[in-house]
């Protein structure tokens, strides 16, 4: 089987001691013999994979540490891989700068440089992709704060807005007008999000520049949100005052719920609330199983704003939801492994889920509890697999 396995471990260049100082969470493991129990729910025809371009899926079921190899991470975006020159890059800093700006990679890499370990998916990511849009890296980068504080911030200015060198034609609403225009893709974020500590503009991932799928040279990387939030071939960062409106900031990322009374056209007493798509929703999925010697081992990540944990939950069949192990590994911002020992199952088709809560006491909801979503965006429901015990 691949994965787990000792050699994976050194070709990630970890000791084999630094694996054993984790202590029993077993991520992974060294023992021999183990083999992968087949999940029977994925379609004959599920493909992952790829050379990233235009997309690729990272298939969960080869998950084997917090790092996704370069090559594996997923892959994805709504127009053309720009390929910009490193060396003519530069990166337009304009709006309510103080003194507009542009730096090269060069300039870049010589300010202070910061690493963020992030896990993060797509946010139309969900069961039916089987979750195949997510992917965890460390990205290495100059903090956006550092970057911003270098131009020097316009009293007035309250909105960043990021945009890419891609560019694509869109299809832009105006009351009962439509407009095909050509646009880069952009996304903002809020000047208080922006000067937090975590955004990074990174040139790196897991030690090695970023390829051109991934966003080379300099991407966003904004810890705990959703992909979208992520832009790569970032061109210019525009600071102003108002809110940004771009597609892909207000239509094409939102989500639109009903809370209150009852969804039917006619009830009075709903309210459709439309938010736009920012910080990950709390959710977990089972990604592997596996027969360690007369046990089985399930495991699977979690993926959230960074909340911490309270605890994640195994369900079996009909049975009790069991508390699991969560991996010491684990960082503020990576997806979290978490494993569960599960004893004695008996030979057949199983079905298996899991379930988190974090300690603000949000919990995973079950596919029902969404039901009031009209849009697909944000799909954190519990994601029951099923496998077949040989
Ligand atoms: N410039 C640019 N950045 C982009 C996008 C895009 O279309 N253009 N797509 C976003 C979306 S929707 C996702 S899910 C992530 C995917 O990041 P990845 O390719 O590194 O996995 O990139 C984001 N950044
Ligand atoms: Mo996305």
């Amino acid at each position: 089987m691949k994965g787990f396995t000792r050699r994976n471990a050194l070709q990630r260049g970890l000791s084999v001691a630094g694996f054993l100082a984790l202590g029993d969470a077993a991520i992974p493991a060294l023992a021999q013999g183990e083999t992968d129990v087949p999940f029977t729910d994925y379609p004959a025809n599920f493909k992952a994979g790829g050379n990233g371009v235009p997309v690729r899926r990272f298939d969960i079921r080869t998950i084997d540490g917090l790092i996704v190899p370069k090559d594996r991470f997923f892959v994805l975006q709504h127009f053309n891989q720009p390929e910009i020159n490193p060396n003519d890059f530069r990166l337009k800093i304009s709006g309510l700068v103080n003194k507009p700006v542009e730096l090269s990679l060069a300039e870049l890499r010589k300010m202070r440089s910061a690493d963020v370990v992030a896990g993060y998916e797509c946010s139309g990511n969900s069961g039916r992709a089987f979750q195949a849009l997510s992917s965890c890296g460390r990205f290495t980068g100059v903090p956006l704060r550092e970057v911003l504080n270098h131009a020097g911030v316009g009293a007035k200015a309250r909105e960043v807005v990021f945009l890419g060198a891609d560019r694509g034609e869109e299809q832009v609403v105006f009351r009962r007008e439509t407009f095909k225009l050509n646009q880069q893709f952009a996304r903002s974020i809020t000047l208080e999000n922006a000067m937090k500590p975590d955004p990074l503009l990174a040139y790196a991932l897991n030690g090695e520049p970023l390829t051109v799928p991934q966003g080379a040279p300099l991407r966003v990387i904004m810890p705990g949100w959703y992909g979208v939030a992520n832009v790569k071939w970032l061109a210019e960062v525009h600071l102003q005052q108002d809110r940004f409106l771009g597609n892909y900031q207000a239509r094409w990322y939102r989500s639109v719920v009903g809370v209150g009374g009852t969804g039917e056209p006619a009830d009075l007493h709903t309210q459709w609330m439309e938010t736009e798509i920012t910080r990950q929703h709390l959710k977990s999925v089972i990604a592997r199983v596996r027969k360690t010697g007369n046990a089985h081992q399930i495991l699977g990540f979690v993926l959230n704003d960074g909340t911490p944990l309270k605890s994640v939950e195994v369900k079996i069949d009909g049975g009790a939801w069991q508390k699991a192990t969560l991996d010491p590994a684990n960082t503020r911002y990576s997806w979290k492994l978490f494993t569960y020992r599960w004893e004695g199952a008996a030979a057949g088709e199983h079905t298996l889920v899991s379930r988190v809560t974090d300690v603000e006491g949000n919990v995973q909801p079950a596919a029902e509890e969404l039901s009031r979503k009209k849009t697909f965006l944000e799909d954190n429901a519990q994601f029951p697999r099923k496998v077949r015990i040989g």
